[in-house]
């Protein structure tokens, strides 16, 4: 069945999306104005089952023209929501139905894809996000407890700041690096100081609360308009089951989980070290000023403990498999810049030396397609696919196979190579998550020959 948005019909839509002004009380005392799905940030929680057509009814209940996205979904260019890809907008005021066949199964989410430019209360600097679960009718697994973390950062404003804690300490290799530094000065970079995971700064909400012994698997995401993010859970391990949604060749422990902007994980972990714990941001600065979720045990009454993880690090590639995948037949150079802007001006970002619009990649249906990213900026950066999967190929070096994504992280002065089919015929759009990024230049499309 094809998609389609068209003006709501009289018959009952499966889900309604009303994009309206929510006070969110992130701690008491604490509550900010942003813009929500149904009043609340995240939204609903929408659960789909993969291949039952769905209908999606979305209100406007502001000024400003939006998109909704369903990230991760293999859906028509009309229904993706992106207007780069020719989704109609949801007029201001006014409302759209949205109509597809959710698929593939796995975490997903939706988010709006409006640009924001220089306009900080648009676009992903708003609470218009939630989970979007697709159902294979399939048993995911022996837990006792199901959580949805979504990690996020508010009130945002400019700065001048370079890079985040993270980046400073990235000591990887550093293949696109060129011989002579561009030293103009920055332009502005967008920064929060406020986190919260899912409505609650930590401390304010409700602890997740569990037992020895008990298996609890968290869904996590990244909703961040702005930054990549790690978290950990002192005395725990994560074991590491799906990368977007999708189930990875070799599960593994990790004591820590590294998320782009976008991307999501879906991990097991086991509650075998009673106590109060803080599962939240290993950056001190990120944590204390709210990225974090108490967890607490039963009968246990002491301060919730924060611990950094021993090993920090994450790498894709350890949960692939060593086999080489499929050869592509074709193969596409991406080589990204960032041209400095100097003090109050926005920094601009390329795409094989120009910023978008430029001209569309071109697919051949069918065909299998190797994307090579090389990053010569200081920045990693979180790249996400519209309406395809993607295998990566190559991470920090290392050829691996196997993990399916459709955001991936490159880091800074780093090169990742993914392949992907291209068998979802229309327009894609392909973009830094980042939504300063992508409104200044970084993104492209692809389109079908
Ligand atoms: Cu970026």
């Amino acid at each position: 069945m094809q998609g389609g948005t068209a003006p709501a019909e009289t018959t009952k839509a499966d889900f309604t999306l009303q994009i309206a002004p929510v006070a969110l009380e992130l701690a008491p005392n604490r509550i900010i104005s942003t813009i929500g799905y149904n009043g609340t940030c995240p939204g609903p929680l929408l659960r789909m089952k993969e291949g039952v057509p769905v209908t999606v009814d979305v209100i406007n209940q502001t000024e400003t023209p939006e998109f909704v996205h369903w990230h991760g979904l293999f859906v028509p260019a009309e229904v993706d929501g992106a207007e780069e890809e020719g989704t109609p907008p949801v007029p201001p005021n006014g409302r759209r139905r949205y109509q597809f066949v959710p698929k593939p199964a796995g975490t997903r989410w939706y988010h709006s894809h409006a640009m924001a430019e220089a306009d900080l209360h648009k676009g992903t600097y708003t609470g218009q996000f939630g989970f979007l679960m697709i159902d294979a009718g399939k048993d995911p697994g022996r837990y006792d407890q199901e959580v949805f973390l979504a990690l996020r950062d508010w009130e945002p404003f400019f700065s001048t700041q370079e890079m985040d804690e993270d980046e400073q300490e990235d000591q990887g290799a550093k293949p696109e690096k060129p011989a002579v530094l561009d030293t103009r000065p920055n332009g502005l970079e967008v920064t929060s100081v406020m986190y919260s995971i899912n409505d609650k700064v930590l401390g304010a909400g409700e602890p997740i609360r569990a037992k020895q012994g008990d298996r609890v698997l968290m869904h996590l995401l990244n909703a961040s308009a702005i930054e990549n993010k790690r978290i950990a859970l002192p005395g725990h391990r994560f074991q590491v089951l799906a990368l977007d949604g999708n189930p990875v060749p070799t599960p593994q422990l990790t004591e820590a989980v590294t998320l782009g902007a976008g991307e999501r994980v879906d991990a097991i972990v086991e509650m075998n070290q009673p106590g109060n714990w803080i599962l939240g941001a290993t950056d001190d600065n990120v944590r204390n000023a709210g990225l974090g979720v108490v967890v607490e045990y039963a009968n246990q009454h002491r301060e919730p403990q924060w611990m950094p993880p021993a090993k920090p690090g994450w790498d894709y590639a350890i949960f692939g498999r060593a086999a080489p995948g499929a050869t592509p037949e074709q193969k596409i150079d991406m080589v990204f810049e960032k041209i400095p802007s100097g003090a109050g001006k926005f920094n601009v970002w390329l795409v094989n030396g120009k910023p978008y619009p430029h001209e569309e990649f071109v697919l051949k249906q069918g065909s299998r397609y190797r994307l090579v990213f090389h990053n010569r900026t200081d920045d990693s950066h979180p790249l996400h696919l519209h309406r395809h999967s993607f295998e990566i190929a190559e991470h920090r070096g290392k050829p691996t196979a196997g993990i399916i994504k459709d955001t991936v992280i490159v880091p800074l002065f780093g090169r990742t190579a993914v392949d992907f089919t291209a068998d979802q015929p229309g327009l894609t759009l392909f973009h830094c998550h980042i939504q300063q990024h992508m409104d200044y230049g970084f993104k492209a499309l692809f389109r079908y020959a």
